[in-house]
Parts: C-alpha cells; structure tokens; sequence
C-alpha cells in the first residue's frame, strides 16, 4: 500500500476535495466580506445552499482521505538522507506546512458545524488565510510531484512493471481491502452527516449536531432571542421599524402588515453547516427602499434589536436589497414569526449566508 500508485489514487480524491471545498469557501468568505466591485447573483435562491452543503461535506469527506493518504506516505516521513536537494528540502517544506495546516483546518472546521469556538482568534479569518496556505501548498507539492502523478495516473498495465516502494515490506491489508475501508469511511461520514442541509438524507443525518427541521415552527434556531438579550425589547408594544434614507420613515408593526404582503421559500443556510427551506411572507425591502426615496442602486445597513454581537448589523448590496424575493419578513411557515425566529421582522433573501439573515430588526439605513 506504501507505493506512489496508491498515493496518487488517494491524493486526486483527496486534492478534489480541497478544491471544492476552497473554492466554496471562498465564495462563502466574500459574500459575508465582498469587496466593494464585488456583486453576487441572487439565483438560484439555493445557490448559497448548495455551496455550503458541498464545503461541509466535502470538507468532513477530506478527514479520512488525508488520514489515509498520511498513512500511505508515512514510510517517506523517514526516508534517508532527510535532503537530497534544494528541490527536495521544498517538496519537504511544502509537505509539511500543507499536513500541519490541513490537519488543524480540518479540525477547526470540524469544531465550527457544532458551534464550538475554542480558540482565541477569529475563526472565519483564520480559516480563510489557513485556506490560502493549503492551496499554495497544495499546488507546488503537485507541481513537485506532477512526473510521478502523470507516471502513476493509470493503473500499471499487465505485464508493465508496477513502480513498488521497498521501505515497507508487503503484508496486512490488501490493496483492495484499503480502498474499500478508505471509501467506506468516506461514505459513512458523508451519508451521516450531510443531511443536515441535503433533506433527503435528513433521516440518516445521525453526526450532525442538528436537525435543522427541529425547531420552532419547523425551522432551527441558531441564536436564542434570549442569547441575543431581545426577549423584552422584541415583545415590546413600542417597537416601532425606523427606516433611514433621503427621507426617514417610521413604522409600526400593523402599518407593515398593512403594506402589500409577499410571500417567497427560500432556505435558512448557516454557515455552520446546516439549511432547510421554508416559507417566509412579509414587505418587500425594496418597497421600503421606495418608501424613504432611496436612490436606484442603493445598498442596505440593516440593524438589529440586539445590543451586541458579530451579527447584530449587516450590510447587503443592491443586488440583494432590489430583489422582490428579499423581504422584510413577518410570518414563517403560515404563523406570526416566533420570537426565536425574529420577531417582529426580520430579514430574509435570496442566495445569502444565514449569519446575514438578520433577526429582530429595529432599523433599516439606506447606503450611499
Ligand atoms: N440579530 C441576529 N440575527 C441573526 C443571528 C444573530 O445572532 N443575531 N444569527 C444568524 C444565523 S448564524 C443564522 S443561521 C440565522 C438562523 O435563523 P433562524 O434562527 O430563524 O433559523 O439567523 C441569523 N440571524
Ligand atoms: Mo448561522
């Protein structure tokens, strides 16, 4: 098992993997941190869905893989001599700040889809900058090794000589008997844990820290009303929706469900991994937008009636603000909205992170 043909079988799935996995990750980060040419598309609604049930579970598929791939090349680990050459020392170097920053990303983000948060630095920019380390990594160990990949792509034909590396006699596993429980594990983890956005599976979803259906009026709660310290301010009868703009406008809540009512499903997607569709009916933002004279192309401040937190002010583009599926929203699933889920309004739109899903909102300014 300790040969370059089984290392370049484990490492392509494994290097498939990361690949979706970084480049969901990164649509993930800049939704949430866009620079400030950057527009996203609003369709499909469960485009963002999609992308962040593909980085969890291919992000969880890429455990095992880079567990087994460790220990197919654990023999060249004490290899001798340690360097034969300056491309050699790279490859090593490249190797081991590729492990170590995969080892510890994986678990981070393992970590992060049940909530646990136990380190001292900000977890989705060190994710993100962990997540550039891998890649470059990832693309000069290829480079490094692309003779020996291109070599080993395609199993040896009969009668071809197989390339065997003698460091570890044969015995144990067979070839087969590895791939078989490198795959099994893959597809264990995979099928018991990506019901948690994928519903179909949601029955086999046995891992996952939630069943995102399970919750008040069908949905999860990801944050409390009583975490977020809104269980009075949220319930008061002098919550009134301030709208900043080139005019101001105040609203109270029977004025809102005054105003025409719309009514769109689109999935709750929380970056922790976990998503399920539902049925939201409200005011459109945009006709609020009309409401205070905002300008054509305006960008959105939403405020939170909660006092603190990363969460409690979020911004979205003109792309989301003007869609007619983005609202203000008031009912959930055919009920008033739960206190849990926002009450009384929160917002709700098309093909966005569910952390800029803002619940309980007090304010809406109007952005240059
Ligand atoms: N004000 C506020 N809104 C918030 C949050 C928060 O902490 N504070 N959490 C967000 C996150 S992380 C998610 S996933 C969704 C969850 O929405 P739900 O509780 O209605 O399912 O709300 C979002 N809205
Ligand atoms: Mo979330």
């Amino acid at each position: 098992m300790h040969n370059p043909r089984v290392a370049v079988s484990i490492g392509r799935l494994l290097a498939s993997c990361l690949i979706v996995c970084f480049l969901t990750g990164l649509y993930s980060h800049y939704l949430q941190e866009p620079a400030s040419w950057m527009s996203f598309p609003t369709r499909p609604v469960w485009l963002y869905r999609v992308n962040q049930g593909a980085h969890v579970a291919t992000g969880i598929a890429a455990i095992p893989l880079l567990l087994a791939k460790l220990w197919v090349v654990y023999p060249r680990l004490f290899e001798l001599p340690p360097l034969r050459s300056a491309i050699h020392g790279l490859e090593r170097a490249s190797i081991a700040v590729f492990v170590g920053a995969s080892l510890l990303q994986l678990f981070m983000g393992l970590l992060n889809t049940l909530q646990w948060y136990p380190w001292p630095f900000p977890f989705r920019e060190t994710h993100f900058f962990l997540a550039w380390i891998i890649i470059g990594s990832l693309l000069i160990h290829i480079a490094v090794k692309l003779p020996l990949i291109r070599q080993h792509w395609r199993r040896a034909r009969d009668g071809a000589p197989a390339v065997i590396d003698t460091a570890v006699p044969a015995r144990g596993w067979s070839r087969r008997g590895f791939f078989t429980a490198v795959g099994l594990t893959v597809a264990t983890v995979t099928v018991t844990t990506v019901g948690q956005s994928f519903s179909p599976l949601q029955k086999l979803n046995l891992f996952a820290p939630r069943t995102p259906s399970k919750g008040p009026q069908g949905l999860a709660v990801n944050r409390t009303a009583s975490e977020a310290g809104v269980l009075s301010s949220a319930r008061s009868p002098d919550w009134r929706l301030q709208i900043k703009g080139p005019r101001a406008v105040t609203l109270t809540l029977s004025e809102l469900r005054q105003m025409p009512q719309f009514h769109a499903r689109l999935p709750i997607s929380c970056v922790e991994g976990w998503s399920q569709n539902a049925d939201w009916s409200g005011v459109r933002v945009r006709d609020l937008l009309d409401r205070v004279g905002a300008r054509a192309g305006s960008g959105l401040r939403v405020i939170s009636l909660e006092p603190s937190g990363p969460f409690a002010q979020t911004e979205m583009g003109p792309e989301f603000a003007t869609d007619e599926l983005t609202l203000l929203a008031l009912r959930l699933n055919g009920e008033v909205l739960d206190i849990e889920h926002g009450y009384p309004a929160r917002i709700i739109a098309p093909g966005r992170p569910g952390v800029l899903q803002t619940k309980w909102v007090r304010t809406l300014e109007v952005l240059a």
